[in-house]
């Protein structure tokens, strides 16, 4: 099916979860009370069953109007009914992006991440760094085991359990914040949650474990479906893309479906582009160029441009012979700030970031201008 893109691209969503003919849907949500317009089969019945005897109905020249409490929406998201997770994936795709995006602190349990490998590999310094990175105001800590950076070979389950778990539970036993596992694997999941995480970061968005989907379904935690083209160990062989931003977000789209699919409300999921992830300069450029278009699958919007290789591509190519030797990854603080504060300006709703003071100092002044 050809789709514009833009405004209506969240339909698409709602088609594949229910499997019908042509459907648009359309929501917003404000003041309290939702209202969604369904247009083509209007399957009355079905939605008085999935919603009960509270919901408002009414025939319009659109289509059919649906009217009911914003409060509900959490509990219609997760309803078993396809067209009524539909009706709360419509409304939830018009919500206002935040006034300041979140930040989700890096901890990097590696000994060879590219960004910071080996800083913190001990889980008693990890859990300091955790911390600190709270202090200087994440709300929330995203803690991998396993690194993604090009040409990177998968660690062992056992390695990856022994690296992370420790840190969770450290963590947990600290603090309230949102607490995230980095991992394609649903048994380091599984277990990350039963310490107190409450959100997974799948960089595979599912395809590396099938077990990842179903778990965070019975779970009900938040899950992060990032896009990659390939697997870390060839993504940046020869990544290819006619148009990038519209194969991202068809990529997200249909993952977010599976997702939804297997039981996850579309209120837990959490979309990204993933910068770097088998992409060249160019296209991660267009991605942060045009990320507003990946809000419109009306998913909450999470990005990763911290330290990102693109940084250092793009002062390359401005300083072409001056360039000279390439700093650290961790020196590529004004780029980070740079590509974060786009992103925010997007609508970009959580920042995955490794230097956290700083970003958040400057998200802070870049919101307060955009709001003045
Ligand atoms: N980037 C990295 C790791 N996990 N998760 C999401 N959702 N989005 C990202 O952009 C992302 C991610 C890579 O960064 P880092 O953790 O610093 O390095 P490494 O993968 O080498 O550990």
């Amino acid at each position: 099916m050809t789709r514009a893109s833009g405004e209506n691209a969240y339909d698409f969503l709602g088609e594949v979860a229910l499997g019908r003919g042509p459907l648009a849907l359309t929501g917003e949500a404000g003041a309290g009370r939702v209202c969604v317009t369904l247009r083509g089969p209007a399957a009355q019945g079905e939605l008085r069953r999935a919603l009960g005897p509270q919901l408002a109905l009414v025939e319009t020249a659109d289509g059919l109007r649906i009217e009911f409490a914003a409060e509900r929406l959490r509990e219609i998201a997760g309803s078993s009914s396809p067209l009524a997770r539909a009706v709360a994936a419509a409304a939830l795709a018009r919500r206002a992006p935040p006034r300041e995006p979140r930040i989700l602190g890096v901890v990097n349990v590696t000994p060879d991440s590219f960004s910071d490998g080996g800083d913190f590999a001990d889980p008693g310094r990890a859990v300091e760094h955790g911390l600190a990175l709270l202090a200087e105001g994440a709300h929330g800590l995203d803690i991998g085991g396993e690194s993604a950076r090009p040409g990177s070979q998968p660690v062992d389950l056992d390695e990856e359990r022994r690296r992370v778990l420790p840190v969770i539970r450290g963590l947990a036993r600290e603090t309230r914040a949102l607490l995230s596992v980095d991992t394609t694997k649903s048994r380091v999941a599984a277990e990350a949650l039963d310490l107190g995480a409450g959100l997974i970061n799948d960089v595979s968005a599912g395809r590396f474990d099938p077990g990842m989907f179903p778990l965070a379904a019975a779970r009900g935690c938040e899950l992060a479906l990032m896009h990659m083209q390939g697997t870390p160990l060839d993504m940046q062989l020869s990544p290819t893309y006619g148009d990038v931003v519209a194969e991202v977000a068809q990529f997200l789209r249909e993952r977010a479906a599976a997702a939804w699919g297997a039981g996850v409300a579309p209120e837990k999921l959490w979309i990204d582009p993933g910068l770097g992830f088998g992409k060249r300069l160019e296209h991660n450029l267009a991605l942060l160029a045009r990320l507003g278009e990946l809000r419109s699958l009306g998913l909450s919007l999470l990005v990763g441009p911290s330290r990102k290789s693109f940084i250092e591509h793009v002062r390359v190519r401005a300083l072409g012979e001056r360039a000279g030797p390439p700093p650290e990854a961790r020196e590529r603080l004004g780029g980070s700030v740079a590509a974060a504060v786009s992103c925010a300006l997007s609508g970009a709703e959580l920042l995955r970031v490794h230097d956290v003071r700083v970003m958040a100092e400057a998200l802070r002044v870049a919101v307060a201008i955009r709001d003045a």
